[in-house]
């Protein structure tokens, strides 16, 4: 029997020598890539902690003592060695287990995750709440240092230092956030790993101490206490010593022995501490280590190149039309530049850092500085387009209203993933944008029916200078072909565009469910019931000679959207109704209050009826119970 199938739970682990501990890493790392290129998933920052998750396991006393990741992308090991090993062929699917970390899937998963940057603040809430209750137990957070350049992060160190809690905090510094990292963090972090004199210091050091004849030892002891005091000034413990931390390390983060006997000695000690700890993302990896490439897969891929075996057909999609079509207006409008906050190939900015480089700017896991940096920005003349997808800017929402929208600056928000995500799951779902754009004063809030749209609303969105401009769009392929930007005019102000002309009831549709209603449309003609349908690409303002045609020739409008159907766009056409006609009823039909799980995107739209049949079902529900009826 392998050593990774007598793994039943962390328990096990710590039953095997260092030795065993070691083969069982090489096990988990195959089986983890053999696994995810079946399923997919995020298998670079999973197999750079793969000795990390082994020994913080056999080391710390979980379940008792509570392991909190952040983010989570990284925690397939940590699945595979608290009892999940046999479901791993499900990951990312409907009913299968998540991509990330999720209470509810084990008592091991301790703090839900998947946007980055909480763990520490989690952690130190549990060991608060520890500390009333009068128990014992251990809390550590793990952190990358590419969450570490989060706000968030720094608010919680703070907060930690000053309580003088027994608290553990992990450092996995492997350089890279997505992307190689970026940061003055980034640099004084690498600087101590790369540092030549401390590293030199160090090991000779080591060697005079070992090798020391018996009376000697206690001058040994000695000079690892001057090693203390010179580390002090040439390591990042400075940093975080200042801030109430203990610090350890750095650390090899593939070295079990040592990660084990340092876990082991820092879990006795009180107050907070930070084991700083090397590792490399992807580590084992056939296809080579280190690669941007290699932080998620697709299902089906070959482990030895990381390529899809069946190479998706079709269109680009909206992400690369977006960077694209970005990056040509780029060349017309010299006061555009474009931000990203971490994710240059995720949100398609990454043509613009090759083609523009001076005019891209990655701030890191820092949504809401983001913001706030691109304000500043328009105060001066410059046009910012801050490209963030819609569920990681809930993160900027301060920032959008304080700093952008009161002083009425033109700031341009680009919202990918805005809508159901898939295989993502509820953590990266865009379904709130719409809700908490409508509701900004001064906000102009847009959506493509198709990339060709997309790339007419970024010139309409670059033109605007009265304010901000927001533009959403979806983790899908784009529909049409797009042609090169310069060839697509902006999309006129506030304005619709009816593309199916029926009775009775009209249908205004937002974005991805312009193309949705018009199935639909096209199965109601069949049955006899022609119904109108509305692109309204511009949600606020909206369009309101269109509007006033509309409520003079239909008696219904139902409002379809890819969002949380409270205070989407469907409350907000139901409210000017029914000041407008009263006479004229709204219905909204959009993503129910409730979570929708990890499912293909299909899948999840239809769950929820926002595919052409749910539309069309709604439709005829609204005909044989409405104002028409009879
Ligand atoms: C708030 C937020 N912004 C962006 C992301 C997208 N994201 C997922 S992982 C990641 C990089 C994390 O880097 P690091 O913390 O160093 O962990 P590693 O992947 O190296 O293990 C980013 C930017 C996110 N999950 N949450």
């Amino acid at each position: 029997m392998s050593l990774l199938d007598q793994v039943q739970g962390p328990a096990d682990l710590r039953r095997m020598s260092p030795a065993e501990l070691t083969d069982l890493a090489q096990e988990l790392r195959d089986f983890l890539i053999e696994s995810c290129s079946v399923t997919g998933g995020h298998i670079g920052a999973g197999l750079g902690v793969v000795e990390l998750t082994i020994a913080l396991h056999a080391a710390f006393n979980t379940p008792d003592d509570k392991l909190v990741w952040d983010v989570g992308h990284q925690g397939y090991p940590h699945k595979v060695l608290t009892g999940r090993k046999d479901r791993m062929h499900t990951l990312r699917q409907e009913g299968g287990l998540s991509g990330f970390l999720k209470r509810t899937e084990s008592e091991y998963d301790t703090f839900g995750a998947g946007h980055a940057a909480t763990s520490i603040s989690a952690a130190l809430g549990m060991a608060a709440a520890r500390d009333i209750k009068g128990q014992e137990h251990k809390v550590v957070a793990i952190i990358g240092d590419g969450s570490l350049g989060s706000g968030l992060a720094y608010e919680a160190l703070n907060n930690a230092g000053h309580s003088d809690r027994d608290f553990v905090v992990i450092l996995n510094d492997n350089e890279m956030s997505i992307a190689p990292n970026v940061g003055a963090m980034h640099k004084y972090l690498t600087g101590v790993q790369r540092n030549p004199i401390y590293n030199r210091l160090r090991s000779k050091i080591g060697d005079i101490v070992d090798h020391a004849p018996a009376p000697f030892k206690d001058a040994g002891a000695l000079l690892r206490r001057w090693e203390e005091s010179v580390k002090a000034f040439l390591t990042p413990g400075v940093l975080f010593e200042e801030l109430g931390f203990r610090y350890f390390g750095p650390i090899n983060g593939h070295d079990i022995p040592q990660l084990l006997e340092t876990f082991k000695a820092v879990r006795e000690f009180k107050g907070p501490r930070l084991v700083h700890v090397i590792t490399t993302k992807g580590k084992g990896f056939p296809a080579g280590e280190h690669g941007e490439k290699w932080h998620a897969l697709p299902p089906g891929h070959d482990p030895k190149t990381g390529k899809q075996l069946k190479a998706a057909a079709g269109n680009p999609n909206y992400t690369a039309v977006y960077g694209k079509a970005l990056s040509e207006l780029m060349e017309e409008y010299e006061h555009v530049i474009a931000i990203t906050a971490a994710m240059p190939s995720g949100t398609g900015t990454g043509v613009i850092a090759k083609n523009h480089p001076k005019r891209f700017f990655d701030v890191g896991i820092a949504e809401g500085h983001g913001v706030t940096f691109a304000a500043g920005m328009a105060t001066e003349g410059i046009k910012p387009l801050v490209t963030i997808y819609s569920t990681f800017l809930q993160r900027g929402y301060d920032n959008i209203v304080h700093d952008v929208a009161i002083q009425s600056l033109p700031v341009m928000f680009c919202m990918d993933r805005a809508g159901l995500v898939g295989e993502d799951g509820e953590t990266h779902a865009g379904l709130y944008d719409i809700a908490y754009m409508l509701a900004v004063p001064n906000m102009v809030v847009t959506a493509p029916k198709d990339g060709t749209e997309l790339a007419a609303l970024l010139r309409s969105g670059i033109e605007h200078e009265a304010g901000p401009f927001c533009v959403r769009y979806p983790r899908d392929l784009s529909p049409d072909v797009v042609p090169h930007a310069k060839e697509i005019p902006a999309v006129p102000h506030a304005t619709w565009e009816v593309l199916r002309k029926g009775e009775e009831i009209a249908i205004l549709a937002v974005g991805t469910m312009v193309q949705e209603s018009l199935k639909a449309a096209e199965a109601l003609a069949a049955d006899g019931l022609p119904v109108t349908v509305v692109n309204c690409r511009y949600l606020k303002p909206y369009d309101a000679t269109t509007l006033n045609a509309l409520l003079a020739t239909h008696q219904q409008l139902l409002v379809v959207e890819e969002g949380t159907v409270i205070n989407g766009f469907g409350a907000f056409m139901a409210s000017v109704v029914s000041a407008l006609d009263p006479n004229v009823r709204v219905q909204t039909h959009g993503v129910p209050d409730r979570i929708v799980y990890a499912a293909s995107r299909a899948k999840q739209l239809a769950q929820v009826g926002l595919d052409a049949a749910g539309i069309a079902d709604r439709v005829r529900a609204m005909h044989g119970t409405g104002a028409l009826a009879g």
